[in-house]
């Protein structure tokens, strides 16, 4: 569920602008009169007969007994500029990006303006009033921490935590943006790999032996590892079988396809009897503290409540690090304090989860590797501990690798497996390195599926992995 209760899509924006514009024009008392070319607002749609599902809108709002809220911004007299925005959002695209463009025009930077505008988007969306002021009030809040006042630092923000909110991240828009931030992102890898292999069609009539051996080495040089290049190879060999041809025109063809059945992710539950307790875990320094603060500040946007337990006593510095993340990000925070037992703040984070109602609880846990025996018990012990105190808990633990370590991130993989057991694995800092080939090996070596990586430090740099962007990133 995002944010806002009552938006379902954002698709269905004809009819509640049509309402908005009826809205408006019936506490205004004006008749706004339509721009030329634009149809009039028409008359409301009877209500669907209830046997019949409407296709668009999910939840159809009762007929309300009493009129919608009145806001001080569309009532009294409204400024000419409701009229023009409303009618241009009638007329564009229905796009986020868009939409946004709409929102602010003639904005510049954060203040009155900016806040009226976003309130009128959500009225004319239907989102609870309450729900719309406490997504702008977190967004000034963070804008107030980032110290952040002009359009160009916090668009991009805006955007995101409107996709998250309004549950449009799938959306076509939102994926192009995500796609252009991953082929940023993978923008050396792409050097080491996508330049060498257009050197490697091009040198080359057909896919012989010639071909798979420098193939091979490519893949080696961009920390695809010996292994998994081999069975990389192997599998696109096959596929060239199964073609009947060798012509290299259809590599990058095959290739995608590979990849893609390489990163499909495997079918299963997600459901969880709440509160859904996640156990962080990875070597000092990969980015496990700023992608808890991610992780939990995606979660707030779609609207659960989050509770972050310190689980890291080793250090008190670590502590008090995901405390003033937890604090900036809005999320709720357990700790004990410096050498207590990590088991036991798994334990009472859970017992506060439970009576007050948190959905999430991401549990932070050490990383010193050094002392390789003692983490992997400390681990085991959270797990049955967290089992006792919540039934199936901890649901998922989640491996955070650093993409920049290359092969270490491979040696962190076997040895947290085979220990605790990894669900999941995060990559972090996938921009700005040239070994991005790390994200194939992991998937082929392990087949754990890879969530989400890290493409730089701000919170909407964290974004959902899948197999077909990261080809389509990687070879376009
Ligand atoms: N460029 C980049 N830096 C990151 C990313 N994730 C984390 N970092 C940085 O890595 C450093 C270590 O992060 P931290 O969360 O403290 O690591 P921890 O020791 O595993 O908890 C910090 O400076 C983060 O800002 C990422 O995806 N990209
Ligand atoms: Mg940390």
């Amino acid at each position: 569920m995002g944010l806002f209760s009552k938006i379902k899509k954002f698709w269905d924006v004809d009819s509640k602008l049509d309402e908005a514009v009826a809205r408006y024009q019936a506490e205004t008392g004006q008749a706004t009169s339509p721009a030329p070319g634009l149809a009039p607002a028409p008359e409301p749609a009877p209500p669907p007969p209830a046997e019949v599902a409407a296709p668009v809108r999910v939840e159809a709002p009762a007929a309300p007994a009493t009129p919608p809220p009145v806001r001080p911004a569309t009532s009294e007299i409204a400024p000419e500029w409701q009229t023009s925005l409303l009618l241009a959002l009638r007329e564009a695209e229905p796009k986020l990006s868009v939409w946004l463009s709409l929102i602010l025009a003639g904005v510049d930077k954060a203040g009155p303006a900016l806040w009226e505008r976003l309130e009128f988007l959500f009225t004319a969306l239907e989102v609870p009033a309450a729900e719309a002021q406490e997504f702008i009030a977190r967004f000034r809040k963070w804008l107030a921490d980032m110290e952040y006042s002009s359009v160009p630092e916090f668009r991009s923000e805006l955007q995101y935590r409107l996709a998250l909110a309004l549950e449009l991240e799938d959306e076509e828009d939102e994926r192009s943006r995500l796609l252009l931030k991953l082929s940023a992102g993978l923008e050396k890898t792409r050097e080491t790999i996508t330049r060498r292999i257009e050197g490697l069609l091009s040198s080359h009539a057909a896919m012989d032996e010639g071909f798979w051996q420098e193939l091979e080495e490519i893949l080696i040089m961009a920390d695809v590892g010996f292994e998994p290049a081999m069975k990389l190879v192997n599998a696109l060999k096959d596929r060239v079988r199964k073609s009947g041809s060798k012509d290299p025109a259809q590599f990058k063809e095959l290739l995608k396809a590979e990849l893609e059945e390489i990163f499909k992710p495997a079918k299963r539950i997600t459901a969880v009897n709440p509160p859904e307790v996640v156990m962080m875990i990875g070597v000092n320094g990969v980015g496990k503290t700023t992608t808890i603060a991610k992780l939990a500040y995606r979660a707030m946007m779609q609207g659960r409540k989050v509770l972050i337990a310190a689980g890291d006593t080793f250090r008190a510095a670590a502590i008090e690090q995901l405390e003033i993340w937890a604090r900036r990000v809005g999320a709720g925070f357990f700790a004990k304090g410096e050498n207590a037992d990590p088991a036991a703040v798994a334990f009472e984070a859970i017992d506060k989860a439970i009576a007050e109602g948190y959905d999430l609880v991401l549990l932070d846990t050490a990383g010193r590797l050094q002392t390789k025996v003692n983490l992997m018990e400390e681990l085991k012990k959270i797990e049955r501990v967290c089992g006792k105190k919540h039934a199936g808990a901890p649901h998922r633990s989640i491996l955070v690798v650093d993409a920049t370590t290359g092969q270490n991130a491979m040696s962190q993989t076997k040895i947290f497996n085979e220990a605790v057991g990894v669900d999941e694995i995060i990559l972090t800092k996938l921009d700005g390195t040239s070994k991005g080939g790390i994200v194939v090996a992991i998937a082929i070596e392990f087949g754990i599926p890879i969530t989400f990586v890290g493409l730089g430090e701000k919170m909407e740099d964290l974004r959902p992995f899948n197999g077909k962007d990261f080809a389509q990133a990687l070879l376009s």
